[in-house]
């Protein structure tokens, strides 16, 4: 999670979340990150508000859950006054034990100052996530298959809810459940 600035890179395929050297010697995104230091300083790379979750260990082989990273895709930004305590959200959809991460932002949206707060946790691949003009639904698109684009693809398995768009509705003083599968497509674009 980053704010994006002019001139600034941000780093992938050459840094994985801070310019700490976690990745050096490792090959991501097809490149090898041979000093990610050495990369920041070349590319004048912006360090991440937060970074979910590239390890201090990567293995450099193994099935793609061995990867502890989240796999973000999709974000949209919580502004309503609906659910208490949501107001001034970030909410990101991952790919990989689907979820929501909430992140809660300072009220000037320049840092983040929540731990990393997980909903709606599954097997499912969720691809992006969306919230309703009274702030009170959540909806999250569903991957169709289970491939991956990494040097890890080639996932045969297909997720749950293949496909789907599924509605998450608050209800006050109770939590938040799956309710309706809305609709079934062939694919979400990806
Ligand atoms: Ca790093």
């Amino acid at each position: 999670v980053n704010i994006i600035e002019r001139g600034r890179n941000y780093g992938w395929p050459r840094v994985a979340g801070f310019c700490d050297g976690n990745y050096n010697g490792i090959t991501i995104g097809g490149f090898a990150v041979v000093d990610e230091q050495a990369n920041c300083a070349t590319l004048n790379a912006k360090e991440p508000l937060r970074s979910i979750f590239p390890v201090i260990n990567p293995p450099t082989t193994g099935d793609f859950m061995t990867w502890p990273t989240m796999a973000p895709s999709g974000t949209d930004f919580y502004g309503s006054n609906a659910i208490p305590g949501w107001q001034n959200s970030l909410l990101i959809a991952t790919l990989k034990s689907g979820k929501i991460i909430r992140y809660k932002l300072s009220n000037d949206g320049q840092s983040i100052i929540s731990d990393t707060i997980n909903y709606f946790k599954g097997l499912g691949r969720y691809r992006d996530v969306a919230v309703s003009a009274d702030g009170l639904k959540i909806y999250v698109a569903c991957d169709s298959i289970g491939n991956t684009s990494g040097p890890t693809g080639n996932v045969l398995t297909t997720p749950p809810n293949p496909g789907s768009i599924l509605e998450f509705t608050y209800q006050s003083g109770g939590s938040t459940r799956a309710i309706n599968q809305l609709l079934t497509e062939s694919k979400v674009d990806r």
